[in-house]
């Protein structure tokens, strides 16, 4: 390319990313009633800086090849942070490498932007290869934690193994989601993956939402969401778990399940939602699903309406991990609407907008899981009777 070239090039693809990035979003019309999802992701690849991805340089770069390509922007971390919707995304490099990266927004709908940079995260003595879905607390003690899956290849794998890990949950904190201080990783006698921090004490606690796992991918004996009060974040040990949402076989989370943001407080209790995941022909089906539990013991279920509350739709079903939705970001706004940042099939993520009213209408109303086909067949012929009761 010839200078004049280069500029032209680089002015193009400017204004590719400029127009993508002020592109305005909106909903779709077809709903449930329950939410809304919107017509276009709010991030994706093509959403990060042009300076992380190009040398822009005419020197170095002459014919303006990216250099530094991204595969994936996915499973957020959310809060509402200095008047902007903060995004913590999960990042993941054409090199398989995930990171964490800030992208912010007025609205919460569209125009997120990244941040000048990546976030550099402290390391512990035994540094981790990858780190993805951090979840964000901000917690009565006044700190932000940010917890999230540290994972390290397995010391222990056979030799020509590479593949088995170790996920462990990492802890960092801050005060201005700018300067974090890096924790001990949780203790904890099985690996662990989605592990929440509760917002507020219980007991004089910190609680934390847990899923035990036998291994890397299987979560073997872990029974499902577990629940647990430590002493300390500093030195945060996991001594004794109890499993406060099961896995149970023929549903949505009979292959393991997982805690998503951490819970929002509602006067009718906290209102939890989780991925579900069942194995079939095609391979992994992640599914998104709500649950309550009480305000006095916020251990203890309260709701558990049967199936999902979203699955994977249209493009959302084709990506890097096919037939996958997975949240771990979610905001409840001053006015009672609620925001939720999932992601699909490991690629982009998009936003859904739904009201504490109505989820915890779903949650209390939809009819819990009968267990089997009969008992199905049961709670829609219910709803039938009561419908034709009232001359439907
Ligand atoms: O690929 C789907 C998801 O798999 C993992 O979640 P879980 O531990 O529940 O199986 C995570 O790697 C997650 O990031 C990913 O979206």
């Amino acid at each position: 390319m010839t200078p004049q070239q280069f500029s032209e090039s680089l002015n193009e693809l400017r204004l590719r990313h400029e127009s993508l990035l002020s592109r305005s979003n909106q909903p779709v019309a077809e709903s449930n009633g329950i939410y809304l999802r919107f017509e276009h992701p709010v991030l994706t690849p093509a959403h990060i800086p042009l300076n992380w991805r190009y040398d822009l340089n005419y020197a170095t770069n002459p014919a303006l090849l990216e250099r530094i390509g991204v595969n994936a922007v996915f499973n957020a971390g959310a809060m509402f942070f200095n008047n902007r919707y903060v995004l913590v995304a999960r990042v993941e490099g054409n090199d398989r490498k995930s990171f964490f990266a800030i992208a912010e927004s007025d609205n919460g709908l569209d125009n997120f932007r990244f941040r000048d940079y990546p976030v550099r995260l402290p390391q512990t003595e035994n540094p981790e290869t990858n780190v993805y879905d951090m979840r964000l607390t901000l917690h009565e003690d006044g700190w932000i934690y940010g917890i999230y899956c540290a994972e390290r290849k397995d010391p222990a794998a056979p030799d020509g193994d590479l593949s088995s890990a170790i996920a462990a949950a990492g802890i960092v904190r801050t005060k201005d989601l700018e300067t974090w201080e890096r924790l001990p990783d949780l203790k904890s006698k099985s690996q662990q993956r989605n592990v929440v921090l509760h917002p507020e004490f219980v007991n004089g606690k910190y609680a934390l939402y847990t899923r035990p796992q036998d291994g890397f991918i299987d979560t073997g004996k872990g029974g499902g969401i577990g629940w647990a009060l430590v002493d300390s974040m500093e030195n945060a040990v996991v001594e004794h778990e109890t499993i406060i949402d099961h896995r149970y076989y023929h549903t949505i989370k009979e292959l393991k399940n997982g805690e998503g943001p951490h819970p929002i407080k509602t006067s009718h209790g906290w209102l939890h939602l989780a991925h579900g995941v069942r194995n079939c022909a095609a391979g992994l089906r992640y599914v998104l699903y709500m649950y309550m539990t009480s305000l006095e013991d916020p251990a203890r279920l309260i709701a558990s309406p049967a199936g999902y509350f979203m699955a994977p739709e249209g493009n959302e079903r084709v990506g890097d991990v096919s037939n996958v939705l997975f949240s771990n970001g979610w905001i409840a706004n001053p006015d009672g609407s609620v925001y939720i940042y999932y992601a699909s099939s490991d690629t982009r993520l998009h936003v859904a907008t739904s009201t504490i009213e109505k989820l915890v209408d779903y949650c209390m109303n939809t009819p819990a899981d009968g267990m089997n086909s009969g008992a199905s067949v049961n709670t829609i012929c219910n709803l039938i009777d009561q419908n034709k009761s009232i001359g439907w």
